[in-house]
């Protein structure tokens, strides 16, 4: 069976969906009335009433100079008088996201959640036709039952699917077939190769280096001595549009839940009982994925928005929620005496995974 392995690379197709400005969609989602209007999603330090940044801003507040990153003073300063203004809800958007992410699982195997709002999928067997075709499906599953717009960029790697996903944003769907993936590189300056960031843009510069035509005319061992083996290599088969690097779900390290209490508190039994509450969903992703834990942390985030942790580690490694649940009210009970600050969001997470052994789905064995 390892014949397919070299040709692997090349009967692959990579899909990268990535969901347009995305906690702002979110939010006009659930307030149809902001739709039309400069939205900016803010998370606020809690100093002073705006410090803080933008953490994304729908494509009419783009349109005024309101992007991801930005002070919120900053933003303030530019926003036109229906700018909304909006404290982010991450327990939403994590939760709509997760929803996402489920929806795309259902399209290939081979899937790698790349971010919040975005993922790479790995089609086998498919031809450029089929590919888009399942992208247009995508598109329209993702828009029926959460409402949302994602743009698709499909290619022959992650790099020129990644490339192509930004070219028609938003609600866009870009192809780069093999024999384009020269013209498309070409007319991109060697700081759009996904990857390459400002340091490494400018010392390119620096080397005289400007156009991906002029980084595919710098020789390998030159990009090596400036950049390091291993950048320098990347930066050399990047230009040519090779990008080999595997679509694979990155190892978990942890699973976890948060979030917002009602009210800020310290009582004892509102902790353990809201703490509780997240145990099911956690110890069910665990169990999903045929994991076990050893690690259990309960986090506390202050009303300072300071996050505090406290950790148990079992002897034995568990997938079972009685575990956590004995465990629970010693974590909190030693949080309490810790920090005397009114607690304002609470979570659970368990890490220190292995996995459980000697059970395995129909499908290993297919
Ligand atoms: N995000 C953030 N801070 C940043 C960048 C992003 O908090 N500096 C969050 C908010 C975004 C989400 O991550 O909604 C996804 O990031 P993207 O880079 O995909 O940006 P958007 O989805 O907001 O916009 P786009 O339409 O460009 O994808
Ligand atoms: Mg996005
Ligand atoms: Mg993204």
């Amino acid at each position: 069976m390892c014949t397919h392995l070299l040709t692997d690379v090349e009967d692959r197709i990579v899909l990268l969906i990535d969901l347009d400005y995305f906690y702002a969609q979110c939010e006009e989602i659930r307030h149809p009335e902001f739709r039309g209007r400069p939205v900016a999603v803010c998370i606020y330090s809690g100093r002073t009433e705006n410090s803080g940044a933008v953490s994304t801003a729908n494509y009419e507040a783009r349109r005024i100079g309101i992007r991801s990153g930005i002070p919120i003073i900053a933003a303030r300063r530019m926003a036109t008088q229906d700018t909304v203004f909006l404290k982010a809800d991450l327990d939403y958007y994590d939760a709509v996201s997760m929803r996402v992410m489920s929806l795309l699982r259902m399209f290939s195997q081979k899937m790698e959640q790349a971010s919040v709002d975005e993922a790479y999928l790995e089609l086998r067997g498919k031809s450029y036709e089929e590919a888009e075709e399942i992208a247009r499906q995508i598109k329209e599953l993702i828009r029926k039952s959460e409402g949302l717009t994602c743009s698709i960029g499909i290619g022959k790697n992650k790099l020129i699917a990644k490339m192509a996903s930004g070219v028609n944003k938003p609600d866009g769907l870009t192809v780069v077939r093999p024999e384009e993936v020269d013209t498309f590189l070409l007319s991109k300056k060697p700081g759009d190769l996904y990857g390459v960031g400002k340091v490494t843009e400018s010392k390119l510069s620096e080397m005289g280096i400007e156009t991906i035509a002029q980084l595919r005319d710098a020789p390998l061992s030159r990009l090596q001595s400036v950049f390091g083996s291993s950048m320098g290599l990347w930066l050399y088969n990047a230009s040519r549009g090779i990008d080999d690097s595997p679509v694979e779900e990155r190892k978990r390290e942890q699973y976890g839940r948060i979030v917002t209490l009602k009210e800020n508190t310290r009582d004892r039994d509102t902790l353990i009982q809201e703490a509780s509450r997240l145990v099911p969903e956690v110890i069910s992703m665990v169990q999903e994925d045929r994991q076990q834990f050893r690690t259990l942390s309960f986090i506390g985030i202050l009303e300072d928005l300071s996050i505090r942790t406290k950790n148990r580690t079992l002897n034995e490694p568990t997938d079972n929620a009685q575990d956590v649940y004995a465990v629970l009210p010693q974590l909190i009970d030693s949080f309490l005496s810790e920090h005397t600050a009114l607690i304002r969001r609470i979570g659970i997470k368990v890490s220190n995974l292995s996995e459980k052994k000697g059970q395995k789905k129909l499908l290993d064995f297919s």
